[in-house]
């Protein structure tokens, strides 16, 4: 009964159990459904394969999901590292070769990405099966589970492996609904999940950066929250992106300001000339999410 044990494991949440500021939250019935499949899948599969999104990799894990798959073999893939901050991202780097855990960072999954996951899949599965079993049937069928945050990746990572559009993407956090099984090569299977989020988003702070990076849908928390957020945060960098994208004479501006600024660059002017927020607030996240306002990340790695 090696899966039942619970793998203890440091997680963002555990830092601040008395932060109670928290009032982002997106956890629909579809997710929790999800959990429970994900659970009844689990024997199937040799190993799991875990999404986080490289901008945050430790807020975008799931202390939830990491529970539910227990002493499973398991692979972290840190994605959209092309987005994140370089520095901050070394400094991730050296924090997760600290960890237990096998990881990846990862980004846009060219060949060369798609063989490493691949085959250090296959190294994990064949080390574990080595233990349990020495007379391992080669041949046999590897299973793997992939799992993660909403919007993270995981079923472009299937459609890549698989070369052809096998299960839907889109940029839209829960575009997955139900599980399904993939053929992504010779003997090689994987099971598309629902992205789940933690059923409760500790540090308000959290909630703002997993709207920004589009784990949670805007219509959720109001485009407003993630849209204000990243400006603010941009402000307090003196981000030369944000100045130059948005011609700012000077960053001398408060959040406000600078949204107002921004309306008016963009042309976000009612009839009656008054702001248009809900346009120039999509203007923001998109140029954010695509990665004009520059390389950004959330949070830095915790001190051990
Ligand atoms: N630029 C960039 N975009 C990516 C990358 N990986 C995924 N995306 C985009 O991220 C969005 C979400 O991708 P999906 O594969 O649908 O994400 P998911 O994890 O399956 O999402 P759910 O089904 O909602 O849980 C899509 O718009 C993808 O094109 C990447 O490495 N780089
Ligand atoms: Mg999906």
């Amino acid at each position: 009964m090696k899966n039942k044990k619970v793998r203890k494991e440091f997680t963002e949440n555990m830092l601040t159990p008395d932060d109670s500021g928290g009032h982002i939250n997106w956890f629909p019935g579809h997710m929790n459904k999800a959990v429970k499949e994900i659970k009844k899948r689990l024997k199937m599969v040799d190993i799991v394969l875990e999404l986080r999104d490289a901008r945050s990799p430790l807020v975008t894990g799931n202390s939830l999901v990491t529970e539910a798959i227990g002493e499973k073999s398991r692979m972290i893939i840190i994605n959209k590292s092309h987005l994140a901050d370089p520095a901050i991202l070394s400094q991730w780097d050296v924090w997760f070769k600290k960890q237990e855990t096998p990881f990846q960072f990862i980004h846009d999954f060219d060949q060369s990405t798609l063989q490493n996951i691949i085959s250090e899949a296959k190294r994990i599965i064949q080390n574990r099966r080595l233990e349990s079993n020495p007379d391992i049937d080669e041949k046999k069928v590897i299973r793997m589970m992939i799992l993660g945050l909403p919007n993270t990746g995981k079923s472009t990572l299937i459609n890549k492996l698989a070369k052809r559009k096998a299960t839907k993407v889109a940029d839209k956090p829960g575009q997955t609904r139900t599980q399904l099984w993939v053929k992504v090569a010779l003997g090689i299977e994987i099971l598309d999940t629902p992205g789940v989020m933690p059923p409760k988003i500790i540090k308000y702070e959290h909630g703002q950066w997993l709207s920004a990076l589009h784990a949670i849908p805007d219509n959720i928390v109001t485009p407003e929250i993630p849209a204000s957020y990243i400006i603010e945060t941009l402000l307090k960098k003196e981000s030369s992106f944000l100045k130059d994208l948005y011609q700012f004479k000077d960053l001398k501006v408060d959040t406000l300001g600078a949204i107002n600024h921004i309306a008016e660059i963009r042309g976000c002017l009612s009839a009656k000339g008054q702001y248009d927020y809900e346009r120039v607030y999509k203007i923001i996240l998109g140029d954010f999410r695509s990665g004009k306002l520059g390389l950004m990340s959330f949070g830095v790695p915790p001190v051990l």
